[in-house]
């Protein structure tokens, strides 16, 4: 893989680093691509049960790299073509991938940035970190879902503040709110976010995917309709080896070893 994702294959899991620290880890063409085919492959591995999302260098994502709107005829860029090919799909992906997706927020989030981070499933961030929804700075609107996210995730008020002035805020606050799971220590946060993605990678990977369908419906859904989901999805996690193991492992008082296997097609 070219560099500017880095790819660590770990036992059970994976860490993709965006890694353009000169640019604060600004998005170019190459980038997404990179990352898409990550994420695919990531996707597509039974061996892959969980992965690790940060940054190189001092930030985590600039957004989209600007740079190469030097010297552009405005009129001629079509924005949403952008959006429609390269942030709305990662979005997706981030959002539906049958696995969890751990962010380590190394350094400042801004723009796309901080959006892709809230994508992701457990945001932990350093102290030092600060999400910034700078997207009206320079005359944009949030997009990579923020709009969708930001209020759910911390209500109207807040989301509307960060949104309509593009304040930074600071990670021990995006903690507080609920913005995100956790803040620490800069020094502690790889460790952190490696260990709790290796424990993530030991778990129930088709149950874990199955929640991660369940909250994505929830949107949406009244609570009748989530209960009827969650009748379904329940149903599928039961079929599964690892339910076998957990009851099993509960009854037994013994630690579970969960392979993370689809259930057996063979009947
Ligand atoms: C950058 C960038 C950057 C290039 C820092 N690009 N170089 C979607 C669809 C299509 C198009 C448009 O966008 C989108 C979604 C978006 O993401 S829109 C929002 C784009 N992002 C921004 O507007 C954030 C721009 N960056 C900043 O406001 C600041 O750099 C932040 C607040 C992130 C960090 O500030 P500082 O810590 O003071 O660092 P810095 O500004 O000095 O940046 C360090 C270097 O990184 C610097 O380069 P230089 O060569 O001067 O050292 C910056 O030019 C470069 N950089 N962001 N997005």
């Amino acid at each position: 893989m070219a560099d500017s994702i880095r790819l660590e294959r770990h036992e059970g899991w994976r860490k993709l680093v965006l890694n353009r620290p000169h640019k604060l880890n600004a998005f170019n063409e190459e980038m997404h691509l990179l990352l898409s085919q990550a994420l695919d492959d990531a996707a597509l591995d039974l061996e892959c049960r969980a992965l690790l999302l940060t940054g190189e260098g001092r930030g985590f994502c600039a957004g989209q790299d600007l740079n190469d709107r030097m010297g552009a005829d405005f009129s001629k860029i079509d924005l949403g073509r952008t959006i429609e090919r390269f942030y709305n799909p990662l979005i997706r992906k981030l959002r539906s991938l049958p696995k969890p997706i751990v962010c380590a927020v190394n350094g400042v989030a801004a723009g796309a940035g901080a959006n892709i981070a809230l994508a992701c499933d457990i945001v932990l961030a350093a102290r030092s970190a600060r999400f910034v929804q700078a997207f009206t700075r320079i005359g944009l609107i949030p997009d990579c879902g923020g709009t969708f996210l930001l209020p759910r995730l911390v209500g109207d008020a807040r989301a509307r503040a960060l949104v309509l002035t593009a304040e930074p805020l600071p990670a021990e606050t995006a903690a507080s709110w609920g913005l995100i799971w956790k803040s620490l220590d800069d020094d502690k946060l790889i460790d952190e976010a490696e260990a709790l993605t290796a424990h993530l990678a030991t778990q129930p990977t088709q149950a874990l995917a199955l929640c991660k369908r369940a909250l994505a419906a929830s949107a949406a859904n009244t609570l009748d309709t989530q209960l009827d989901l969650e009748r379904d999805l329940q149903r599928e996690a039961g079929r599964t080896p690892d339910y076998q193991e957990g009851v099993t492992a509960f009854l037994e008082k013994r630690q579970p070893h969960f392979t993370g296997r689809p259930r057996s097609t063979v009947m």
